[in-house]
């Protein structure tokens, strides 16, 4: 599973990121599946505590280092940086795997799905240090899931697992299948479905 930015708000209490451990880390651990992520603009300090508690255990924060994934799957990641400054100086990709697919995460708005603008950050700069190319790039940040192709690079916003957005039109409780095979990669959207009532406001 990979998250790819702000997993908990601002005001996340030390109650819910531990409902949140229990609920979901616990369950993940459980059945084996790491969970990799890149950190987004907003956090909590509950919610870093938890993070760094569980990190290499079942929690994993991805970086320009590279982690692998099954035998020749990479995953990149870049944690937010505001205004979109990216420290590009300090940024260096490892070698990918010769065979590999490579895939980049990032909480940032993109020159690419975005357009010009000061904050938005220009794929064309993060691909000089990384030797070789990714197969895929998605990010977090813009809640409206949206999606182009950049020199047959597919360039991916997720769009929000939660409905929190104050966005008009956002996507949101969406997830999306990437399933790599013979190296080419593809994506399906999957729609997470709402919790069953609790009887909350009845
Ligand atoms: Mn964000």
């Amino acid at each position: 599973m990979v998250h790819v930015g702000d997993i908990f708000h601002d005001n996340a209490t030390h109650l819910q990121t531990l409902l949140t451990r229990q609920q979901v880390f616990e369950r993940l651990n459980e059945a084996g599946i790491p969970f990799y992520y890149v950190r987004g603009n907003h956090e909590s300090k509950a919610g870093n505590k938890l993070l760094d508690e569980l990190e290499g255990i079942t929690v994993f924060n991805l970086s320009t280092t590279g982690t692998t994934v099954g035998t020749d799957i990479q995953l990149f990641g870049a944690d937010h940086q505001p205004e979109g400054n990216i420290p590009w100086d300090n940024l260096t990709f490892s070698k990918t795997a010769d065979n590999g697919e490579s895939i980049l995460v990032l909480h940032q708005t993109l020159q690419q799905l975005s357009g010009e603008g000061t904050k938005n950050v220009d794929l064309s700069r993060i691909q000089r240090p990384f030797d070789g190319t990714f197969d895929f790039v998605v990010s977090g940040h813009h809640h409206d899931a949206t999606m182009t192709n950049w020199n047959g690079i597919p360039v991916m916003y997720t769009g929000a697992a939660e409905r929190m957005s104050t966005n008009k039109d956002p996507t949101d409780r969406v997830a999306w299948l990437l399933t790599v095979t013979d190296g080419s990669i593809s994506y399906e959207q999957y729609d997470i479905p709402q919790p069953e009532s609790k009887g909350v406001g009845r």
